[in-house]
């Protein structure tokens, strides 16, 4: 299963966030990538030291023979066709694309890709959408599923449906 978290918190060429995130899902269908499952939008509170917009966030499923690398490579092109520009860390963006999981690969060397993406275990905004979309979906390194890892998290308040 390979599975990428979409957000997004500011206005760009493909519209609002809201657009934003519903064009990038048709992104992930199509040159060599196949959508096949997604969450609905959620809206959350921005997570970080940064004082920004809330976020619209979602998860999708997607099939692909691309390497990690190389979808990672494509991911990024889509961040940039959604106007994304690489500036403040953790700052608002257009659209971000995180790789959340690859078929279950555990890679951890310094300089490259992480996978399973880090973090993703402490943020609601993440697990949310995916135990709504693959509950059952097994964590590669903590080897528990999706809606066991959100039950452990403080939700009150996060993740609003639009
Ligand atoms: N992404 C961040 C930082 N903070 N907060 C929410 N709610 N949703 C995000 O997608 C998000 C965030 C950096 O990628
Ligand atoms: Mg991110
Ligand atoms: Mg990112």
């Amino acid at each position: 299963m390979i599975l990428v978290a979409l957000g997004s918190n500011r206005a760009g060429p493909w519209g609002s966030p809201r657009q934003t995130v519903e064009r990038a899902l048709l992104e992930l269908d199509r040159d060599g990538l196949k959508l096949e499952g997604a969450s609905r939008l959620l809206v959350s509170a921005p997570l970080g030291p940064i004082e920004q917009p809330p976020f619209v966030n979602a998860v999708a499923m997607i099939a692909t023979q691309l390497t990690p690398q190389a979808l990672m490579e494509k991911l990024h092109e889509i961040e940039r066709s959604a106007g994304r520009r690489r500036n403040v860390r953790w700052g608002p963006r257009t659209l971000d694309l995180d790789l959340l999981d690859y078929h279950s690969v555990i890679q951890d060397e310094p300089g490259s890709l992480v996978l399973p993406h880090p973090g993703m275990a402490e943020r609601v905004f993440v697990l949310k959408p995916l135990a709504e979309l693959a509950p059952s979906w097994i964590h590669p390194v903590l080897q528990e599923s999706a809606a066991a890892l959100l039950g452990k998290l403080d939700q009150a308040g996060e993740g609003a449906e639009i």
